[in-house]
């Protein structure tokens, strides 16, 4: 991946960089600012600097290194979800309008392709003909086959004629696209719920990925979506976009600390292959080369 792209897009911590760089250190306080403004929640902000004073660290090099770990730590996760693609799985996606759905369904598909998986899209955005057709043209692009239903139909029911369709046909993974839709709009959120239920109708839940898809760019507001999503599809992570832009993704840390929701793919571009599994590692240290 071009790492010219990543990093320009990660600006919470490129922000942290360029203030070690050009700032007075003996300043520390205006560290403060910085984190504050790359989204970083207030408390999590307010323990850095506590820890960053009592352990008496004056320099860059120290700063980055403690900072490094400290954010390598909290956004790592252990669990197993890689064998989550072991048969018949589903990842279904929501968010709110625009975060970048049904371009991360043709991108996961392209990913997991390269891995000789079978991939069944459903096309569960039956607001508007536009979103049915926009993932029909990224399946005929990744060579991917799709279920889809008429324009205004129940998305559930054609949830429901997706996975009756994929029993029959040995797929490794299907990928729910689904409508755009407001947190805080509950008919909206009651109608994701029953989506997730027709889901499972068909596989457990340990089978069924309900990701986010969050825009890097939004800000503190994430964490109420992730806080929302989560309350009523129990999330099994984040996809987070358009790192190509020059974006504030800082509140990925108060998601992982406070709900528990790791980052699974990272996604930087508007082509199929502009897409990477997330490791908090190799994210935290490509800020500091
Ligand atoms: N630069 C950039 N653009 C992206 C990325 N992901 C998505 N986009 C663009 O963002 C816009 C919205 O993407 P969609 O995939 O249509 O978003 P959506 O969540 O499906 O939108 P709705 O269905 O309307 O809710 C499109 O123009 C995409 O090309 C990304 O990683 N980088
Ligand atoms: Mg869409």
């Amino acid at each position: 991946m071009d790492r010219t792209v990543i990093k320009k897009s990660i600006s919470f911590l490129d922000k942290i960089k360029n203030f070690f760089s050009s700032a007075d250190f003996t300043e520390i306080e205006s560290l403060e600012q910085v984190l504050l403004e790359a989204d970083i929640d207030v408390a999590i902000v307010d323990s850095l600097m506590e820890n960053l004073k009592n352990k008496k660290i004056n320099n860059y090099n120290d700063a980055a290194e403690f900072l490094k770990k400290y954010f390598i730590s909290e956004l790592s996760d252990t669990d197993t979800y890689d064998n989550f693609l072991t048969s018949f799985s589903v990842i279904m996606l929501v968010g709110i309008n625009g975060s970048g759905k049904t371009t991360t369904a043709a991108k996961l598909a392209y990913f997991f392709k390269k891995s000789g998986k079978k991939i069944l899209f459903i096309a569960g955005d039956t607001f508007r003909a536009a979103a049915t057709q926009q993932l029909e043209i990224w399946a005929e692009k990744t060579g991917v086959e799709i279920i889809k239903g008429r324009e205004g139909a129940d998305p559930s029911s054609v949830i429901f004629d997706g996975l009756s369709h994929a029993k029959k046909g040995n797929y490794d993974l299907i990928i729910i696209d689904t409508a755009g839709r407001v947190h805080t709009k509950q008919n909206l959120m009651a109608e994701i719920e029953k989506i997730k239920r027709t889901v499972l109708k068909f596989i457990d839940e340990k089978n069924l990925f309900c990701f986010l898809v969050i825009d890097a760019n939004t800000g503190k507001n994430s964490f109420n979506q992730a806080k929302m999503f989560n309350e009523v599809l129990k999330l099994k992570g984040l996809i987070l976009t358009k790192m190509d832009s020059n974006s504030k993704a800082g509140s990925i840390v108060k998601i992982k600390k406070e709900l528990g929701l790791p980052v699974r793919f990272i996604t930087f571009g508007e082509k199929p292959e502009d897409i990477e599994k997330f490791n908090a590692k190799d994210f935290v240290e490509r800020l500091f080369e």
